[in-house]
């Protein structure tokens, strides 16, 4: 069983410490996606967000990580990023495709099986299904769905990579991976850990393999 402990975040999500920094932490304790998503308050745009992205590829480059850029498909291009993440108002799922073109990873935010349908069909490579908990690093977040998406489109397509969002720690990822979810993505449990490497050592203890 192949799992993915894919961490995304931005500058607002902890104004403590630089995105590079916990970033790099959290890469040298073992994560295997790392996602820039710079939203909210302290989000940083021009030449700023492209030093960012430049400097979080080199760091997930040297640790073979795929680096996906959110919703910013000229960002993905200049960054060189290895895929793309978009949500439902992001546009269509067809044109970032054409757009990044075909090497890149696309994932797409979904929160229903249609949506799911969709976005597989326009050709997504993973999908995101949350908030599957409450969460407070989503400004728009839907209410909570529990893992019953997750379900639905997991038995419709069960070798789709789907990755669970919302409010995910490390005492409730279990009911992620058991509906059957092949990865979880994290914002806040990492990115405010106080202790990185113990956080993400109890996401990944068992006996999985992860890639
Ligand atoms: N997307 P945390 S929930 C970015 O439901 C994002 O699509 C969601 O942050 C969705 O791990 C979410 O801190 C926030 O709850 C996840």
């Amino acid at each position: 069983m192949h799992r993915h402990l894919y961490f995304i975040m931005g500058t607002s999500d902890n104004q403590d410490l630089p995105v590079e920094k916990i970033l790099e932490e959290a890469l040298e304790a073992g994560i295997t996606e790392f996602q820039l998503r710079e939203k909210g308050p302290h989000a940083k745009s021009g030449k700023a967000l492209l030093e960012l992205a430049l400097n979080c590829k080199e760091l997930c480059a040297r640790h073979d990580v795929p680096f996906f850029i959110n919703d910013d498909v000229e960002l993905c291009i200049t960054s060189d990023a290895d895929g793309l993440h978009i949500g439902q108002d992001d546009g269509s799922v067809k044109a970032a495709r054409l757009q990044i073109g075909p090497n890149r990873k696309l994932g797409v935010s979904v929160h229903t099986l249609e949506q799911a349908i969709r976005a597989v069909q326009e050709g997504a490579d993973y999908l995101g299904i949350g908030p599957v908990f409450a969460t407070n690093s989503k400004a728009d977040a839907r209410p909570p769905s529990g893992v019953s998406v997750i379900q639905e489109v997991h038995a419709l397509y069960p070798d789709v990579p789907i990755v669970g969002i919302g409010g995910i720690t490390e005492d409730n990822a279990h009911v992620v991976w058991e509906a059957g979810a092949t990865g979880i993505a994290v914002i806040s449990a990492i990115a405010r850990s106080i202790n990185r490497k113990e956080t993400i050592a109890q996401f990944k203890k068992g006996s999985a393999v992860w890639n």
